[in-house]
């Protein structure tokens, strides 16, 4: 059954949002990927926040840029976890979709995660994290993925240099 769900407010944000994807296959985790605009298609986010729980969907990672009113709307729509990723637009560097996703009024929370790659990754790990308390084994898994990105930093920070 699919747990998660990647929304995206366009498919140009797919460049962003695959490194959550990627981190949730790297970790064996069920999800879907959709491109679900607040503005261009109102009706697919309204069936598509509305109905999550309902097909057993847990976590929501959702991802837009500029006027970024996709994770806050999907929020609104579902009692389910959002997590909010700010995309760099070109404009304003992400900073609009940053302050877009992160100022929520109180009692419709946005998890919201880093501008870019590093917030989408960080999405999918945060995803895996709140299905890991309730599963031991993609809990060991993600424990794994962790120990595994310690190992690999190197002590030397430029180990061929004379
Ligand atoms: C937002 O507008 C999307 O999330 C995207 O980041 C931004 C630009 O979309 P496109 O014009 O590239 O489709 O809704």
């Amino acid at each position: 059954m699919t747990l998660v769900g990647i929304i995206m407010g366009s498919t140009s944000d797919w460049e962003t949002m695959r490194h959550a994807a990627d981190v949730l296959a790297a970790l064996d985790v069920p999800h879907e990927t959709r491109v679900v605009s607040a503005h261009r298609t109102p009706q697919r986010l309204y069936d598509y926040a509305s109905g999550a729980a309902a097909r057993g969907l847990k976590v929501i990672v959702a991802g837009a840029g500029g006027a970024a009113h996709l994770p806050g709307m999907a929020a609104s729509m579902t009692h389910l976890p959002v997590l909010g990723v700010p995309v760099e637009s070109k404009a304003l560097k992400g900073m609009d979709s940053l302050l877009s996703i992160v100022q929520m009024p109180g009692g419709i929370p946005v998890g919201t995660l880093a501008i870019g790659k590093a917030g989408a990754i960080n999405a999918g790990l945060l995803a895996a994290a709140i299905l890991a308390t309730s599963d031991a084994a993609l809990s060991q898994r993600l424990q794994a993925w962790r120990a595994a990105q310690t190992e690999g930093v190197a002590h030397d920070p430029a180990p061929a240099d004379p």
